[in-house]
């Protein structure tokens, strides 16, 4: 059979987009909803990503008002290509009068350590003696757990229509998007399975990588230290829990994911297998204890 190319199928799709489009959602971290412009900074997401997440957290911790503007994987490329980028989380600050874009989750948390003044800042001065740990941790998390944290999770979830179906109508992105995806949802599925590499192979080399992050940090904590590094809550233990979320599904992330009851039963075994590690029980620990609330 021939292959779809991804990009011809996106381009179709921005064509029914144009066509159809309606104002997006915005939701500020007050929980106050906003459809009017705003000069708040403006993030743009994949409301169920974890790197979006990541994101979210840091700004929610360090006080940073903003408003999130969410979409559904493939369609939110409208959004953030019309600002200068392409993945998501994707911040829209005012620097000076001029519109600048944050286009990587580590620039963001370094934006909310700056523009922020809730709290301590994330990343302790890079000329400290935890500081170069910090930012090389948090690097680390974002190049090996992030990525395949994420094939795994959609391994199971591509598998798993009615918990498809669910995250996509509670998504909060625009009515059409959310049309689109659930009366496309074959052309999603097959967007999402060859864009991410999902196979049985990817997800088995995949759980190979996350054991050896998940081993490092296990070590770490094998001492009985509260944190990662140092005395307490850094950018290193944020990157970890939230990029970690999809695999231990923290009770905190169900406003964006789902219950994990709304899971089939092999993904159910397999957030059991990650809870059961000391790396994975600190994930949730951290959004039990340092996420802070939000409405
Ligand atoms: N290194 C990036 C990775 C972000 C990322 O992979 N985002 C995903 C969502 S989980 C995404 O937007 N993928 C779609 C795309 O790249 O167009 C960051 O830290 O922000």
């Amino acid at each position: 059979m021939r292959k779809l190319p991804v990009t011809a199928a996106e381009g179709l799709l921005e064509l029914v987009i144009g066509a159809t489009m309606d104002t997006p959602r915005r939701l500020t971290n007050d929980g106050v909803h906003s459809d009017t412009p705003t000069m708040l900074p403006r993030l743009i997401t994949i409301p169920f990503s974890h790197y979006c997440e990541k994101a979210r957290w840091a700004l929610d911790r360090r006080g940073v008002a903003f408003v999130e503007e969410a979409h559904l994987p493939v369609l939110h490329t409208r959004a953030t290509r019309a600002v200068g980028g392409r993945s998501t989380p994707l911040l829209v600050i005012d620097d000076g009068g001029q519109q600048r874009s944050l286009t990587d989750s580590t620039d963001i948390l370094r934006y909310a350590d700056a523009a922020g003044t809730r709290g301590e800042r994330l990343f302790p001065p890079a000329d400290s003696v935890v500081g170069g740990e910090v930012a090389a941790l948090e690097d680390r998390f974002d190049e090996f757990l992030g990525p395949h944290a994420r094939r795994l999770a959609y391994f199971f979830l591509l598998d798993d229509g009615p918990a498809m179906r669910q995250l996509l109508k509670r998504a909060a992105v625009p009515a059409f998007e959310r049309a689109l995806a659930l009366s496309a949802l074959p052309l999603v599925k097959l967007m999402l399975r060859r864009g991410l590499k999902i196979s049985a192979d990817g997800a088995a080399r995949s759980r190979v990588r996350l054991e050896e992050v998940f081993a490092d940090v296990d070590a770490r904590l094998a001492d009985g230290r509260r944190f990662l590094v140092g005395d307490r809550f850094t950018a290193a233990d944020l990157s970890f829990a939230a990029l970690a979320s999809p695999l231990v599904m923290p009770p905190a992330c169900e406003r964006y994911l789902l219950p994990l009851t709304a899971f089939g039963e092999p993904f159910r075994r397999s957030v059991d297998q990650w809870r059961a590690t000391r790396a994975g029980a600190f994930a949730m620990a951290m959004f039990d204890s340092e996420r802070t609330a939000t409405p």
